[in-house]
């Protein structure tokens, strides 16, 4: 079976509020596999080229300033529709419309400290998967994908 793969990132501030391993465990809990992890604290370039489609906007320069105050946790996840799922367990952009369940509708208020990011399409997860992991992922079919898919 080919599965999707997605970028999913904890932000600085889930990294400082200690909320890495709560983000982790809902996407184990939902059947996704870690296929790629790796906490760094981004260049300027590295988002630059990660959040192009959002240079002109007014709130790009918070922005910046906001993913470069910290140390972020990158990762990629794998299995069926993760690219979609990712980001309902994600919850809305803005997380005073995210629903309770969602990360965001359970752990934060504002758009500018929303906690986490997700690819918002499998072309897109490619391109940010290369972006943020240039030497790849592991290869790994797990054990327990039979308890998983049918
Ligand atoms: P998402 O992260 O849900 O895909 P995007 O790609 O529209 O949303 O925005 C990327 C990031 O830019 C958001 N996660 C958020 O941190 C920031 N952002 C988006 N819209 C705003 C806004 N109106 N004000 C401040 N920051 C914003």
């Amino acid at each position: 079976m080919v599965l999707e793969r997605t970028y999913i990132m904890v932000k600085p501030d889930g990294v400082e509020r200690g909320l890495v391993g709560e983000i982790i465990k809902r996407f184990e809990n939902k059947g996704f596999q870690l296929i790629a992890l790796e906490l760094k604290t981004p260049t300027r370039d590295l988002l630059e080229k990660h959040y192009a489609d959002l240079s002109s906007k007014p709130f790009f320069g918070g922005l910046m300033n906001y993913m470069t105050s910290g140390p972020v946790v990158a990762m990629v996840w794998s299995g069926k529709g993760v690219v979609k799922s990712g980001r309902v367990l994600l919850g809305e952009t803005n997380p005073l419309a995210s629903l309770p369940g969602t990360i965001r509708g359970d752990f934060c208020i504002d758009v500018g400290r929303n906690l986490c990011h997700g690819s918002d399409s499998v072309e897109n997860a490619e391109k940010e998967i290369s972006l943020w992991f240039p030497h790849g992922v592991i290869s790994h079919t797990r054990v327990m994908e039979k308890l998983i898919y049918e």
